[in-house]
């Protein structure tokens, strides 16, 4: 997979040198640029936002940079026949969530255009969706400075999906979010520490019970923490066993 960001703050991305999408990037499974938005400005100030049209406080990001980075990213794209989608990270954005991670790890571009000030001139946004498929994209209804920490969050999110990058693929079978549900409780050695001890079951070496009590477990957890999460999960997939605990 290709991905590439465009950032006023390209050290930000740094850490994606770091842990597994470090080691993907050196296995070349995954191709990870990083581009400063403001080796695309053409003034001596290297100005990439001004005041806003109609008033208010901060700063709105220039349209012409973006559009010859995002051209420059297009003409560089490994997919020349498929339109590259593009991220716009904001708290305007849709809802990231497990199975949009899923859906973009399926793709073979991905280009995230960092914001920072009040966002980027919409005029910019609807210029690129000639080229892009433009996905407006929010990690949760709060607000940060800019787009690099989401970018952060969203390329380990999808990275660790695509195969290859996770080196047991059944670590990412059973975990939160994989069915919908809040992953259970684990322990390690020893069994009995500081006066507790682990769950009598995970002892039993019965696996189908030991199943059994981590599904209930999970549900749980998701009513008691993520109650809004259980509207989603398909009746179907709530047995007798889960609905008595
Ligand atoms: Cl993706 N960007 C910004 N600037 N703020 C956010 C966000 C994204 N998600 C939540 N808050």
């Amino acid at each position: 997979m290709r991905i590439d960001v465009v950032s006023i703050f390209p050290e930000y991305l740094a850490a994606l040198d770091l842990s597994l999408i470090g080691k993907a990037r050196q296995d070349g499974v995954l191709d990870v640029r990083v581009h400063d938005l403001r080796t695309f400005t053409t003034d001596r100030h290297r100005t990439v936002d001004d005041t806003p049209y109609g008033g208010g406080a901060g700063m709105v990001m220039k349209p012409e940079p973006w559009a010859l980075a995002l051209e420059a990213v297009v003409a560089a794209s490994p997919t020349a026949a498929r339109r590259p989608t593009l991220i716009v990270p904001s708290p305007a954005g849709a809802v990231f969530n497990q199975a949009m991670a899923h859906e973009l790890a399926g793709l073979d571009h991905l280009v995230f255009a960092c914001g920072r000030y009040e966002g980027i001139d919409e005029r910019a946004i609807d210029w690129a969706r000639g080229q892009f498929d433009v996905r407006p994209v929010s990690l949760g209804d709060y607000v940060l400075n800019g787009g690099e920490v989401a970018v952060l969050a969203m390329v380990e999110a999808v990275g660790r999906l695509i195969p290859g990058v996770v080196g047991n693929p059944e670590s990412l079978v059973e975990e939160s979010h994989s069915d919908g549900l809040l992953e259970y409780p684990v322990y390690t050695k020893p069994s009995s520490w500081r006066g507790r001890d682990i769950p009598e079951v995970l002892l039993s070496g019965n696996h189908a019970k030991i199943a059994q009590w981590r599904r209930v477990e999970q549900f749980q957890r998701t009513a008691e923490r993520r109650p809004d999460l259980l509207a989603d999960v398909e009746a179907a997939t709530l047995s007798p066993a889960d609905m008595k605990a």
